[in-house]
């Protein structure tokens, strides 16, 4: 087994029925923790949660404000930052296989791939597909980096973490963190990954046409006001 300690990050907003799931798939052995952000969940996620085995923070409202406070909230020895969504769409057996380049010091950054890897039927739709399509070619365009999509299936060095100032406080945290990576010249790998339909509840985001124009909007915006900064 590997000397790095590993800290998993779980957003989770209302999935009571499959954020339980998801902490008890958890490879114990593997990681050094389970962190859940809870910011505003009603239906007892965070109970759920915490008699899974989880650690639950809270946070304000927002994903990327709930993954911000969990990389906060990673434990001081933490050297990898895993992020993964709650509803059980991410396959935590490609867990080891996102953060070995990490431990082996050839990677700083690795980023789960949908569209390279085998999403179940239905688990994406045309208009996700699109948008991921569509913001590779524009990151690539302003960043020369070639992404092939944005899920939340990620691990991240955290002194690298350390260095992007992440901002976003909502739907573009992914985009943010793989842009600012760019930018900061991060050794980045993109990995295939499985996905499949989420296991229980509804999508905030995908499921929703006034939830998915607002993402899409944030996510655009997000492209233009961080790809077009020369920072850092
Ligand atoms: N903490 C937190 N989690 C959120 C928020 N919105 C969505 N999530 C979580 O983020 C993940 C992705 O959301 P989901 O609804 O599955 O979006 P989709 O997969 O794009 O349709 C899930 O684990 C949600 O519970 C939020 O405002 N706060
Ligand atoms: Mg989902």
């Amino acid at each position: 087994m590997s000397s790095s300690k590993i800290s998993v990050i779980i957003p989770a907003l209302n999935e009571r029925d499959s954020i339980g799931h998801v902490v008890a798939s958890m490879p114990w052995l593997m990681i050094a923790e389970c962190i859940v952000v809870d910011n505003g969940s009603t239906d007892g996620t965070d109970q759920v949660a915490r008699e899974a085995g989880a650690r639950v923070v809270y946070a304000p409202r927002g994903y990327g404000s709930a993954c911000k406070a969990g990389s906060m909230a990673a434990l001081p020895t933490s050297s990898i930052l895993v992020y993964l969504d709650g509803d059980g769409s991410d396959n935590i057996d490609d867990l080891p296989r996102i953060v070995a380049p990490i431990e082996e010091g050839s990677a700083d950054f690795v980023v789960g791939s949908r569209l390279r890897g085998r999403a179940e039927p239905g688990s994406m739709l045309g208009s996700q597909i699109f948008a991921a399509h569509l913001v590779g070619f524009l990151v690539r365009m302003l960043q020369g980096v070639r992404y092939t999509d944005m899920g939340a299936f990620r691990a991240i060095r955290r002194s690298s973490f350390d260095q992007l100032s992440m901002s976003e406080m909502t739907y573009g945290w992914n985009l943010e963190m793989q842009i600012r990576a760019a930018q900061h010249k991060l050794r980045i790998l993109e990995i295939p990954v499985d996905y499949r339909c989420r296991i229980a509840g509804i999508s905030k985001v995908s499921g929703d046409l006034t939830a998915s124009i607002k993402a899409a909007t944030r996510i655009l915006g997000v492209v233009f006001r961080i790809g077009l900064s020369r920072r850092p």
